[in-house]
């Protein structure tokens, strides 16, 4: 099965090429999956419905003659079985296309899922990675340098790979919009990647119902162009104010007060 995925993978390079040694981003991914769904599923239903109209059209009963087929059929006796007809040569034309079109999406599918999945080859890319902490209610993002921030800033156009986990409780860490969501389970890492195509401002959310403040659990993701962000990194150190203050007054159990939860500016 990997091999096939293999194949696969190669093909979707060939059949929707990318521009020079990019990254599929995995929000690109599941895009062309639900694409290729609705217009597979869409071309089937046209072809069907059209079948079915077509002949319920013409061999309808417009009360015109008595039985205008009763010279050119052969019809069977109530309680006898069908003779004739072509040995089923249309159930095996539509049994066959049909089995060609699933096992193909099935493989296809896969492919693609595995790729998610794995991530790209870390040798073609070098990705950056950050560690996230899940509390009770708030994130912690931690980049290589040990600088520390509730606001997660990434450059556009970079893998970035996300080490989850959480200090209490279970939650969930998600930025739906670059299809991005993987449990934070305490004392476990788990791992998430993705790429960010545009810069902007994307939505990180709680998905694991955590408490009274689980709807307060929300963070913005800042996608900046790779100078500015080379620029704001160069310019961290070490946890920040923000959270240097909410590790004094809360003794470092993460108690932030509520005007700083839902993710102070870094
Ligand atoms: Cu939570």
């Amino acid at each position: 099965m990997k091999e096939m995925a293999g194949i696969m993978v190669t093909l979707t390079a060939v059949v929707f090429p990318l521009h020079g040694g990019d990254v599929r981003a995995p929000s690109a991914v599941f895009n062309q999956i639900f694409e290729v769904f609705l217009l597979l599923g869409t071309a089937v239903g046209v072809v069907v419905v059209a079948y079915t109209m077509y002949h319920a059209l013409k061999y309808r009963d417009d009360g015109s003659e008595e039985d205008p087929y009763a010279d050119k059929v052969e019809r069977p006796e109530m309680g006898e079985m069908p003779t004739g007809g072509t040995g089923g040569r249309k159930v095996f034309y539509s049994f066959s296309i049909s089995a060609i079109i699933v096992v193909s999406l099935i493989a296809w599918t896969y492919s693609q899922l595995l790729y998610i999945e794995q991530g790209p080859d870390p040798a073609q890319e070098e990705a950056l990675e950050i560690d996230v902490e899940g509390y009770r209610f708030g994130w912690d993002f931690i980049y290589p340098n040990g600088h520390t921030t509730n606001t997660l800033r990434v450059p556009q156009d970079r893998v970035v790979r996300l080490r989850v986990t959480s200090t209490d409780v279970f939650h969930n860490f998600g930025i739906p919009e670059l299809r991005v969501k993987t449990d934070a389970v305490p004392g476990q890492h788990t791992s998430a990647w993705f790429t960010a195509n545009e810069t902007g401002t994307y939505t990180a959310k709680c998905y694991e119902l955590c408490g009274s403040g689980h709807s307060l659990m929300t963070t913005e993701v800042i996608v900046m162009p790779q100078d500015e962000y080379e620029n704001w990194y160069a310019e961290t150190e070490g946890p920040t104010e923000t959270e240097t203050a909410a590790n004094e007054t809360g003794g470092g159990d993460h108690q932030i007060a509520p005007a700083t939860v839902g993710g102070a500016p870094a």
